[in-house]
């Protein structure tokens, strides 16, 4: 090589050519992880690093709004332990983002929002970048961390520390900022290479202390009425054969969150769901697996929990600040659920006494008068579809196909699909979780569409459905076997109200469009829509839909009087007390 080119600029062919730059450094350190999936929507300054995802061989989901990217990216984080990537340009797209990143630190879930940035110098300075804002610091309150890599050198320690973030202890959700100058920095290819880093054991298992498990097992040997509560976080962990060998072998009845159905078949023995108020308020002893005492199981007291004093907690828990949260725990378990379950199996030994007759025979005279009186309901035929109805033939549809991923929401349409439809398999209920969030439909479907290959039956309130509509057309785009069935009953809970103003100027703050076709939305991108408005049309159309793999959509008319406002959360509804002030 002559001295002339030696000194060359970098920009040089030849030179170039053992550079690499930003672009290229996020995708290795990406891939070198194992990450293959990107959920995003490009735009300034981020097109080119999708478009190079793509060249690299990763797959880009490209969608029609944020949110919808961050909730797949989230879902398929709880999926598969691996984060979900999301990827969206500055300020509105951040932002709209930023909705699915909070909804899976609040859910446990690990997901990384890596969103591009404007002008630091220009931020900093409020000087009015195009998209200007401080995302770092505006993510910061809503994530379980936040970073931002300014150099290239250090791209690979930064993906690394956004992964482990995400995944280790109690998962959630991660931002990572990219400023638009990072991506088209440049780094000697060798220097590159040097800096990826492959992160080692990302979620360490965390076993717990011997004498924690002592104690809990002390607490549990001296239980009269046991009660297992599994949640989502058992869910997560992926520890299915310890829980079920847990479970089986305490003979402990037990009752799983809404995400946790499945993890043992619903349709499980020691299963108590179907009287779950009587073994919430009659238990003496409950040991928590990965469900946190919020206010889906109200706090852990009043009138849900039954005489306090009775009343004693075993938690299982990765997160120890989790202990305590709502209500004194007896004997707290920390570590991962796999660690700590497995532990408490070995300490049962062979001598372990199952709880008494007495108890699992109350709880089983209960759950058969509650089935017959549930079975009896279900039955009926009412003109128009209810609830209860509708969902006999999808339960029935369901039941034939387990493997498939349900996702669901809405406030009716949300109660009584979980009470009503069976699950078999673990993971495979998506719903609205801890926020009781609107909006997640389309974004949970995708993402659990792409992750695992296997169909999707979203089962969503019109209103629900409402929020994320519009990825009809990437469902449609990508061919994704996902069957969207709406409830349709005309407006948000019922489509019956009356607007309270004698002149009626407007329609109802609950209403909408009376009749709506959604079922010709699906049409305009190329998918099948199903217009049900009996339990036989319904089964019909979600069989055949199933059958196809093919995007539909089935809009199912039931009775717009149908429900309760805000469903089995009427009670949350703060009551108007004064009529006129
Ligand atoms: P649910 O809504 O089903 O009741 P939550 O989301 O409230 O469940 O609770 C999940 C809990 O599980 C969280 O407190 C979280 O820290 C915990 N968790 C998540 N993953 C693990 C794990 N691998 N090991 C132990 N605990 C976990
Ligand atoms: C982001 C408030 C809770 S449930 C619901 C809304 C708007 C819709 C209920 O009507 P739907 O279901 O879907 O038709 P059904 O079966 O009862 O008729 N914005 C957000 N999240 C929530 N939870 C709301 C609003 C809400």
């Amino acid at each position: 090589m002559s001295a002339r080119l030696e000194e060359a600029p970098v920009t040089s062919a030849e030179d170039s050519a053992k550079m690499t730059d930003g672009f290229h450094l996020v995708i290795d350190a990406l891939k070198a992880n194992d990450i293959d999936t990107i959920f995003g929507l490009v735009g300034i300054p981020i097109t080119d690093l999708a478009r190079l995802a793509q060249a690299e061989g990763m797959r880009f989901i490209g969608f029609r709004h944020e949110q919808h990217a961050g909730n797949a990216a989230a879902i398929a984080g709880y999926m598969t332990q691996k984060p979900g990537i999301c990827l969206t340009v500055s300020a509105p797209g951040f932002l709209n983002g930023l909705i699915a990143l909070a909804n899976a630190t609040t859910n446990c879930f690990p997901m990384i929002l890596i969103s591009g940035s404007s002008e630091r110098e220009i931020i900093d300075l409020q000087q009015g970048d195009y998209e200007e804002m401080d995302q770092l610091s505006v993510a910061k309150t809503f994530a379980k961390a936040a970073y931002r890599i300014n150099h290239a050198e250090d791209i690979g320690i930064g993906v690394a520390r956004a992964i482990r973030a995400a995944v280790s202890g109690r998962p959630g959700g991660v931002y990572l900022d990219l400023p638009a100058k990072l991506l088209s920095q440049t780094l000697d290819v060798a220097q590159g290479k040097q800096s990826i880093v492959r992160v080692v054991d990302a979620a360490p298992r965390q076993i717990p202390a011997p004498d924690a498990v002592k104690r809990a097992l002390d607490v549990l040997k001296g239980a009269k009425r046991p009660l297992i509560l599994l949640g989502k976080g058992a869910a997560y962990s992926q520890a299915d054969a310890e829980i079920r060998a847990f479970v089986e072998k305490s003979g402990i009845p037990y009752l799983p969150m809404s995400m946790a159905k499945g993890l043992l078949p619903d349709n499980h023995a020691q299963s108590a769901s179907a009287c779950r108020s009587f073994v919430l308020a009659e238990a003496d002893v409950v040991v928590l697996i990965g469900a946190r005492l919020n206010w889906l199981l109200s706090h852990g007291k009043g009138k849900t929990w039954g005489a306090p004093a009775a009343k004693q907690f075993v938690q299982i828990d990765i997160a120890p600040t989790e202990i305590d949260s709502n209500v004194a725990i007896a004997a707290p378990v920390i570590g991962d659920i796999g660690s700590c379950v497995s532990a408490l199996l070995a300490g049962m030994g062979a001598g372990f006494n199952k709880p008494s007759a007495e108890w699992t025979g109350a709880i089983a005279e209960r759950k058969d008068k509650n089935v017959a009186k549930m079975a009896a309901t279900l039955e009926k035929n009412p003109s128009p579809m209810n609830y209860h109805s509708a969902l006999r033939a999808i339960r029935d549809v369901l039941k034939t196909r387990p493997d498939i991923n349900l996702v669901n929401e809405g406030a009716n349409a949300l109660d009584f699909t979980r009470s009503i439809v069976d699950m078999y398999q673990p993971r495979k209920r998506l719903d609205s979780g801890t926020w009781g969030i609107m909006g997640i439909g389309m974004g949970y479907s995708i993402g659990a569409a792409v992750v695992s290959g296997l169909p999707v039956v979203a089962i969503e309130g019109d209103s629900a459905f409402g929020f994320s509509g519009m990825e009809l057309e990437t469902i449609c785009r990508y061919q994704l076997p996902v069957t969207t069935v709406i409830f349709n009953n005309n407006g948000v809970y019922k489509g019956c109200d009356p607007n309270l103003n004698p002149n009626k100027p407007d329609i109802a703050v609950t209403a909408f469009v009376k009749g709506a076709r959604y079922d010709k939305m699906i049409e305009a991108f190329g998918g099948v829509g199903y217009h049900a408005t009996t339990p036989a049309e319904l089964s019909k159309a979600l069989t055949e839909a199933i059958a196809a793999g093919k995007p539909a959509l089935i809009n199912a008319v039931i009775d717009e009087d149908a429900g309760a406002e805000s469903g089995r959360l009427t009670n949350l509804n703060p009551k108007r007390t004064a009529t006129k002030t």
